[in-house]
């Protein structure tokens, strides 16, 4: 088999990457070692900065999104018992964040491949990249019980933090910076009407804990616990009995319960490699770097990734240019790192770490007195929530 661009992972990433090379001209094939129902209804993020709604309407798959993602203009923080709103759109001149889950970005992505005819290849084992520093570089797998090999001119690597592309690179031709984090969120889902028309994070002496939604009926929350949580430790009862202690303000605002849908523990980290290439293979998305969920940027990080890599992709394509492909890795690390401090400073703000003392916990209070009162604290966290604008 042959192809122009192989592609590993059928994430938010890969997908969006076939589906930007395909209104390009190129050809792409996706390979997913999960199924498609398995991918279409994993729970996972649910902020979308400006520029990721922006590039799904512009590219013909933001129609649904339009429909049922819910705008926020703001954002709240709340500490010492009171909300305070964060208005972004008025600070940012219009942009603001979407709620739309990822998995339902997966699924649009997925029917716009497929409709127009693109390959994405499902439940494939034991895949392998090879000759990675050659012009044709090859990706081998099996398809019920079948071994294939692909052949293409590039391969992007979009299979995640657990994949294997990141690590068929020679040693010591990429370097790691990584911040592993002594606690992590236990998020929960529940059918229960949001109180709160928009996020409201916060920061309380019994934890951090972030109240979020998916649609009109559904809430998505999440408390600081420790990374070995115990989810049998966590009845439903407990979980909101938390969720309220640390959330409920003064004027008495708090979730409202209802019957808990999912309940999961997610680890934090700061990951970055460099560079985040390697011969003919390109790295994009969780496979590059990871973020604290803190700051909401994984999905988006990953789809502004993408949108640097098709448009060097298609510069060499129409033109035999190398240098966008050469510069993809520069280009992109300087939005990542960006990004790694946003969500590195939000998660040390909000987050309360093992040996913090009355020292810490009044800079915290500071910290946030300052953001939600200076007109600069305030404009520097909106600009950087509703995302930095992509050049
Ligand atoms: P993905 O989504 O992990 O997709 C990788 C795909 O590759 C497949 N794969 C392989 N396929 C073939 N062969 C192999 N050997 C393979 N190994 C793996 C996998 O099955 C998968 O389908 O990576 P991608 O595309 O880079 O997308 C990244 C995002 O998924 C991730 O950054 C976000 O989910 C992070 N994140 C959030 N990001 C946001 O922007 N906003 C949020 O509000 C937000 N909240 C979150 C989050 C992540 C969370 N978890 C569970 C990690 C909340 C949570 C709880
Ligand atoms: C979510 O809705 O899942 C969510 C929202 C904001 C975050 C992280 C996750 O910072």
């Amino acid at each position: 088999m042959r192809t122009q661009v192989g592609i590993v992972g059928a994430g938010p990433a890969g997908l969006m990457l076939s589906h930007l090379l395909h209104l390009r001209g190129i050809e792409s094939i996706i390979l997913e070692c999960r199924g498609r129902q398995y991918i279409e209804e994993r729970v996972r993020a649910g902020v979308l900065e400006q520029g990721t709604v922006d590039l799904m309407i512009e590219t013909g798959v933001g129609e649904r999104l339009q429909r049922e993602g819910l705008r926020h203009d703001g954002v709240w923080f709340s500490f010492g018992g009171r909300r305070h709103r964060i208005n972004m759109a008025e600070l940012t001149g219009g942009r603001a964040i979407t709620v739309y889950a990822q998995h339902e970005v997966v699924k649009d992505l997925v029917q716009a491949r497929l409709a127009a005819g693109g390959q994405i290849v499902f439940e494939v084992d034991d895949l392998s990249v090879h000759d990675l520093d050659s012009p044709l570089p090859k990706i081998r797998y099996r398809k019920d019980g079948v071994a294939h090999e692909l052949v293409c001119d590039f391969i992007a690597g979009c299979d995640g933090f657990h994949g294997v592309s990141r690590s068929s690179v020679p040693a010591g031709v990429i370097a790691a910076y990584e911040r592993v984090y002594p606690f992590a969120w236990l998020g929960i889902l529940a059918e229960a009407a949001p109180t709160s028309e928009e996020l409201v994070y916060t920061y309380h002496q019994r934890g951090f804990a972030l109240f979020s939604m998916r649609s009109p009926g559904v809430t998505r929350l999440y408390l600081q616990c420790t990374p070995d949580e115990d989810l049998s430790a966590w009845p439903d009862d407990r979980v909101w009995e938390e969720l309220c202690a640390r959330m409920r303000t003064e004027d008495g605002w708090a979730p409202a319960a209802g019957p808990v849908i999912q309940k999961g523990v997610t680890g934090m980290r700061s990951f970055v490699i460099e560079p985040m290439q390697f011969g003919r293979l390109f790295l994009a998305g969780d496979a590059a770097h990871i973020v604290p969920p803190t700051g909401a940027k994984g999905l988006n990080l990953a789809i502004s990734d993408v949108r640097v890599l098709a448009r060097a992709l298609e510069a060499f394509y129409q033109s035999g240019r190398h240098d966008l492909l050469d510069q993809y890795s520069t280009k992109c690390l300087r939005r990542v790192w960006k990004v790694q401090r946003f969500s590195w400073w939000m998660t040390s703000m909000l987050h309360l770490f093992p040996g913090d003392d009355g020292f810490d916990h009044r800079r915290q209070l500071a910290e946030l007195d300052y953001i939600t009162s200076s007109r600069a604290g305030m404009a520097a966290l909106a600009e950087n929530y509703a995302g930095l604008p992509l050049d």
